[in-house]
């Protein structure tokens, strides 16, 4: 990392200091309990998986590089119950107001693929600057249709780091205009708000889409921190879940906060989004963790794994606050990722995964992708040193309000109030090299052991009443 790439991304962290919640807000924060996704048994889900896949984003058809076998393989190997699936406003509304039913078809045969395997599937309208149009035929962004791309002219530089492209003007205009912040696309935000209304439509009455990923990793142009999350962003998470509510009262929607500064552990300022739906509303807070000095190239190891384990305690306060002020919202990590040959990659995983345990967030790993990044080599199908840190215990579903829970390679405690209407029972997941033999539960009876999915279920509890406090270890 040389010098001016640190000190364009002390910029990047300079435009969004100023930003967030104030002090006072903070100290009035109560720590609530939060509440959890759940299935249609009325189960709190754990989520456990990768987000599928980067290919999406530049693939003509808008699909990612990743086949049924690819998805046995990575069940069979890391025993994985969740998807964020990318898809792209460009692939649903490739012309203006014509929603691409076939694309759409094509995203569903994929979403029964993870049906027929157990998975729940969280679609994530990706984008990166903006979209492939930016800069056409260079294959910079991603995300936003060419029709809906407004750079006026202005310039695009050339990055290494394609972060920094977020810095150049004509990245700026695009989302300017988006945001309507320039006064002259008004039309925009409208079709984006279409666009989901008609993936919702596609999807309403499909279990496995459990949740609408509303956008990725928004960026305000000239609008930043709170100016921009309180007010143009809220404003269109609110008019898209208006939308999707018009067809689908059931899923969940997944709100970003802006990516800049919140991936390194600032303050969101996202608004409160309020849901239509009768009964509970279904909203979650589903931020990204990427800390900058692991950005910067050192790794987790020596004084960058220190500013890492801090980015990491002030990214999980500042989460908490938001969730608990947008609602007492249940949280996913929607994306964190890294080269895992960088030293102490693996710890980073271990780390990451331990402190969602503590906050019961779900987890979707960057990325499916085959590389340095992903769980398997460029071929596929060759494991990676990723895969024995993703293999690890957890608990898949909840009959009932989870209360504590830890894991350890041969353990996984955790207690729970049960709730008398869920209508499936507890499930946990075994990986193989802690628990070779199966598992010894205190606690709870076993109600059955599958040994080649590595599922155990657990009986209802004997006294609804109680919490119930589990510990189970390696047979
Ligand atoms: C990265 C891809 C990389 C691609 C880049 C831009 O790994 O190959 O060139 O996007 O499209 C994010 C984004 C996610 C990024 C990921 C890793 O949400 O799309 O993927 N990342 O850089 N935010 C922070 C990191």
């Amino acid at each position: 990392m040389n010098r001016a790439r640190v000190f364009s991304l002390v910029a990047l962290a300079a435009l969004v200091v100023a930003g967030g919640e104030s002090a006072f807000v903070r100290q009035l924060m109560p720590v609530a309990e939060r509440s959890a996704i759940t299935d249609t048994s009325g189960r709190a889900l754990g989520l456990h998986g990768f987000s599928t896949a980067g290919s999406a984003k530049s693939s003509v058809d808008g699909l990612p590089r990743f086949t049924e076998a690819d998805l046995a393989r990575e069940n069979a190997d890391m025993g994985t119950n969740f998807v964020r699936f990318l898809i792209s406003w460009r692939a649903v509304e490739p012309q203006p107001g014509i929603y691409d039913q076939a694309y759409l078809a094509e995203v569903e045969t994929r979403v029964d693929w993870f049906a027929k395997q157990g998975y729940h599937v969280m679609l994530d309208m990706h984008q990166d600057l903006w979209g492939t149009e930016i800069v056409p035929g260079m294959g910079i962004g991603n995300g936003a249709p060419g029709w809906a791309t407004y750079t006026d002219g202005l310039p695009i530089g050339q990055h290494d780091m394609w972060e920094l492209y977020y810095l150049d003007a004509g990245v700026i205009r695009a989302f300017d205009n988006f945001w309507n912040t320039t006064g002259t696309h008004p039309e925009l935000m409208d079709h984006y708000v279409n666009a989901w209304k008609a993936v919702a439509t596609q999807f309403a009455s499909n279990p496995t889409v459990i949740a609408y990923d509303l956008m990725n990793e928004p960026f305000g142009g000239t609008l930043q921190g709170p100016a921009f999350e309180a007010g143009p962003l809220t404003n269109l998470y609110q008019q898209s879940l208006d939308a999707i509510r018009t067809v689908d009262p059931d899923s969940w929607a997944c709100l970003e906060p802006q990516a800049m500064g919140v991936n390194w552990g600032l303050p969101s300022g996202l608004g409160v989004v309020t849901d239509s739906r009768p009964g509970e509303a279904r909203v979650a807070f589903c931020p990204h963790l990427y800390p900058l000095a692991m950005d910067l190239g050192g790794g987790y190891s020596g004084g960058s794994r220190d500013m890492v384990d801090a980015t990491i305690a002030s990214w999980i306060g500042n989460t908490k606050r938001t969730a608990a002020r947008l609602g007492n919202v249940p949280i996913i990590l929607g994306e964190f990722g890294l080269d895992t040959t960088l030293p102490g990659a693996l710890d980073y995983v271990d780390t990451v995964y331990a402190q969602m345990d503590g906050i019961h967030a779900g987890v979707a790993y960057w990325s499916r992708d085959n590389g340095l990044w992903g769980p398997y080599d460029t071929d596929g199908v060759t494991a990676r040193n990723l895969v024995a840190a993703i293999d690890r215990p957890y608990l898949r579903a909840v009959a009932g309000t989870l209360q504590t829970l830890s894991s350890a390679p041969d353990r996984l405690e955790f207690s729970f109030t049960p709730d008398a209407a869920a209508a499936a029972p507890t499930e946990l997941y075994l990986p193989a090299v802690g628990f070779p033999h199966g598992a010894a539960v205190d606690g709870a009876t076993i109600a059955h052991w599958d040994t080649s999915r590595r599922i155990l279920t657990l009986d209802a509890p004997g006294n609804p009443a109680a919490t119930q406090n589990i510990v189970v270890v390696a047979a």
